[in-house]
């Protein structure tokens, strides 16, 4: 918690981190996102200072059929991804998800798209019967699935941190990743840096 002028965040009970889909296929695979490697550190360091007091970290995947509906050969916008079950899919190299960490696997469904964690996950229920009542998010990509469940958890009531050196954005047009983080805090959320979660 914070007081007045201090920007240090101390996780503490009612407190979990959400890693958004820091998968090897939008780090170093057939989705790639600028920059994507650079917030494996800092979410190594705050899933560390989170699983040292013992607080939960959920790690999300973009969990894809072969033919889903956003893949390019289906008429969507992306090129295949995040495909269930290969290697593209797993959790990026390097990232250390602590012992325990929650897998929520999200946009299954051939026929529709889910950006946010929210999505036909029953993540929220499930958070709120965990006392959970404060989330601090980062991960991949600013600008679709940590925009989406962002938004998505802050209109589900809870308070929402997003550490913006601890995500990256598509940026398919020039700024989208800007924009998504105003929207954010728009919406509510609080923009913080990894750097102010105390270790
Ligand atoms: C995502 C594009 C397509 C994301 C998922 O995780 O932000 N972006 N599928
Ligand atoms: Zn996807």
């Amino acid at each position: 918690m914070t007081s007045p002028g201090d920007d240090r965040l101390v996780p503490g009970p009612g407190d979990a981190l959400v890693i958004v889909d820091v998968q090897g296929d939008f780090v170093t695979g057939t989705l790639a996102v600028p920059g994507a490697a650079d917030v494996i550190a800092p979410l190594n360091r705050v899933a560390a200072a989170f699983a040292a007091r013992g607080l939960p970290v959920i790690a999300t995947r973009d969990w894809h059929p072969d033919d889903h509906v956003s893949f390019h050969d289906q008429g969507g916008p992306w090129p295949p991804h995040c495909v269930a079950g290969t290697p593209g899919a797993e959790s990026a190299a390097g990232l250390e998800l602590p012992a325990g960490t929650t897998i929520v696997e999200k946009a299954g469904t051939a026929a529709m798209d889910a950006y946010s964690a929210f999505q036909g996950t029953g993540l929220a229920g499930d958070l709120r019967a965990g006392g959970i009542h404060r989330l601090v998010v980062g991960g991949l990509a600013t600008d679709y699935c940590v925009l989406e469940t962002v938004t998505d958890a802050v209109a589900a009531g809870f308070d929402v941190v997003v550490l913006a050196d601890a995500v990256r954005a598509v940026d398919v047009e020039p700024g989208d990743g800007d924009r998504a983080l105003e929207a954010m805090r728009r919406a509510g959320a609080r923009i913080a840096s990894a750097g102010d979660v105390a270790a």
